[in-house]
């Protein structure tokens, strides 16, 4: 555990601008958006809504509408680590103050504006974009508004509740608003570790990091003080997350994967005690396998993931898990409290870390990471579609999860096995956008069961997928598909009807269902 400067454990709004130089750039957030003009590209920080900057954004957006009354042209890039706060998304799609989003989004209007066609989307692996931003696909970063819990006297950042791609804004932006929320406890500082060796080739080094817990960087970010143009103080809560109990779907579902997980154990293919470093995506399945895990014989296991949940907070108070590294919180507002409350005790069990390192592809499989990952649909050969209802329809985006799935030890994809009311099978002929191919799921999980594609060749994947994951009011058809396209006279390695292979989906779009009469 790194050691604090003394003045950091007293946090009062007065104190949390130490350093003169940035103190004698303390402005409101009406003075600081004025650095932000038409066709910038705007960099903020934000991961899971945790961290999103909450003054300058709403500001920002409001003069977005008055110049658009005013008829002028006023729209920018919008850089996050991935999805940010829903009112900072909101106002900004609503206002069409948004021209290109990156890259990732989970928030009805900016859903809509992509779907539309009115909002340029570009949906990438979370651990691409530092990268991808360096080598310049994305023009220059113009501004970065970012968010920090303090700045000490020596002028280094004290990150705020996520790290996601802070590290990369700070280090490209010509210009930086720094906002400093004394919202966010200040003991907060040295959970981070923020790692400062990344280069493009051919100039990498080894990633040092052989273990969730192992500390490889410093606890605060830096910025040459010389780019900061604006310090604004806030402080404001980030917006909670809201969680529903585990239905009898998604507890299901975890109990498929739990069971699974002793099976790999007696296989000899997992430590009995500990499994393999876990990462598990956002939401209600994710927190009810969590849940599920604390009810088995694990003890002191690890989780090398995107965020902490709920979930994450609980099994580390029951001893379930011993750590845990992510880029960010994702807390409803009792786990926020909790969190606040016994700050010094958690910060012994996590780390947060840039998302450029928490999703890396060398330390994913280095670790050899369990990953667990919602989707929309799979098909029978085990494709998978995370991110595009009919094949068209953006829904949030690829995340991290491609980075999991395809490097991790297992990989994993979780789904009930009907959307809508049953109108929809998650179990399709062929899905319509593929964002994880077969040779990237492992393994699949829906409340009928687990079909475990290892090792099976596409035409035996099939059987087990549908008997195992299909829900029973689409298997004969599922069935009847697959028996029809093997009978095809030289079918292939992966038989299909092309004519019928979006039949499923077809049949949705004229009818309103999936279903047979
Ligand atoms: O729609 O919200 O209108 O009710 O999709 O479905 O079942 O609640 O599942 O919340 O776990 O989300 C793939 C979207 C699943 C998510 C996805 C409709 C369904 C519902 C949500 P409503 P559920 P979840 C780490 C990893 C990509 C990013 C990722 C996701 C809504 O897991 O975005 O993995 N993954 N990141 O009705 C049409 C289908 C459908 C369907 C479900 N087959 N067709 N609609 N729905 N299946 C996190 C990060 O990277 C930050």
């Amino acid at each position: 555990m790194p050691t604090l400067p003394a003045p950091l454990l007293r946090s009062t709004v007065a104190n949390r601008v130490r350093s003169q130089v940035f103190r004698n750039k303390i402005v409101s957030a009406q003075e600081a958006v004025e650095w932000i003009r038409p066709g910038d590209t705007v960099a903020i920080s934000g991961f899971a809504s945790a961290g999103t900057p909450k003054a300058v954004m709403p500001v920002l957006a409001e003069r977005i509408r008055r110049a658009r009354v005013e008829g002028e042209d006023f729209t920018v890039g919008l850089l996050t680590g991935a999805s940010v706060s829903a009112e900072v998304e909101r106002e900004l799609a609503e206002a069409d103050g948004i021209a290109l989003r990156m890259p990732y989004q989970a928030e009805a209007t900016a859903r809509g504006r992509i779907n539309d066609g009115r909002m340029d989307y570009v949906d990438v692996h979370l651990s691409h974009v530092a990268q991808q931003v360096w080598q310049g696909f994305h023009g220059g970063v113009d501004v970065a508004v970012v968010e920090v819990a303090g700045i000490t006297e020596s002028g280094d950042l004290i990150p705020a509740t996520s790290v996601g791609n802070s590290k990369t804004w700070l280090d490209v932006a010509d210009r930086v608003v720094l906002e400093v929320n004394s919202w966010i406890p200040e003991a907060l500082a040295g959970t981070h570790d923020i790692y400062y060796g990344t280069a493009l080739p051919p100039h990498r080094t080894p990633i040092l990091l052989t273990a969730p817990e192992d500390r490889i960087g410093q606890p605060y970010l830096r910025i040459d003080p010389a780019r900061v143009v604006a310090v604004v103080e806030t402080h404001a809560p980030d917006s909670a997350v809201a969680l529903t109990a585990p239905d009898a779907t998604s507890e299901a579902i975890a109990a498929h994967v739990v069971d699974f997980f002793g099976h790999e154990v007696r296989a000899g293919r997992l430590p009995a005690d500990t499994l393999l470093p876990l990462q598990s995506g956002i939401g209600n399945v994710a927190n009810a396998v969590l849940a599920g895990l604390s009810k088995g014989p694990y003890r002191g296991l690890t989780c090398f993931s995107e965020v902490i949940q709920d979930g994450m907070l609980q099994l580390i108070d029951d001893g379930t898990v011993r750590f845990a590294s992510a880029t960010a919180f994702a807390l409803s507002e009792a786990g926020r409290e909790k969190l606040v409350d016994n700050i010094d005790y958690y910060r012994e069990h996590i780390v947060l870390r840039s998302q450029e390192i928490s999703n890396h592809p060398e330390i994913v499989r280095r670790l050899g990471i369990i990953a667990m990952n919602g989707m929309l649909e799979a098909d029978i050969y085990g494709n998978v579609n995370s991110t595009h209802v009919m094949g068209t329809r953006i829904m949030n985006g690829i995340g991290g999860s491609g980075d999991f799935a395809r490097n991790g030890n297992l990989s994993l994809f979780l789904s009930p096995s009907t959307a809508r009311d049953g109108a929809i099978s998650s179990i399709v002929p062929m899905v319509p956008h593929v964002d994880h191919t077969e040779h990237d799921v492992q393994v699949l999980v829906t409340e009928q069961g687990l079909a475990d594609l290892r090792g099976l060749s596409p035409r035996r994947r099939s059987r087990v997928v549908i008997d195992r994951c299909a829900h029973p009011d689409y298997r004969a058809r599922l069935l009847d598909y697959v028996e029809r396209a093997e009978a095809v006279e030289n079918a292939g390695q992966t038989p299909h009807l092309l004519g019928e292979a979006f039949g499923f989906h077809r049949r949705y779009q004229e009818t309103g269902t999936m279903r047979t009469p």
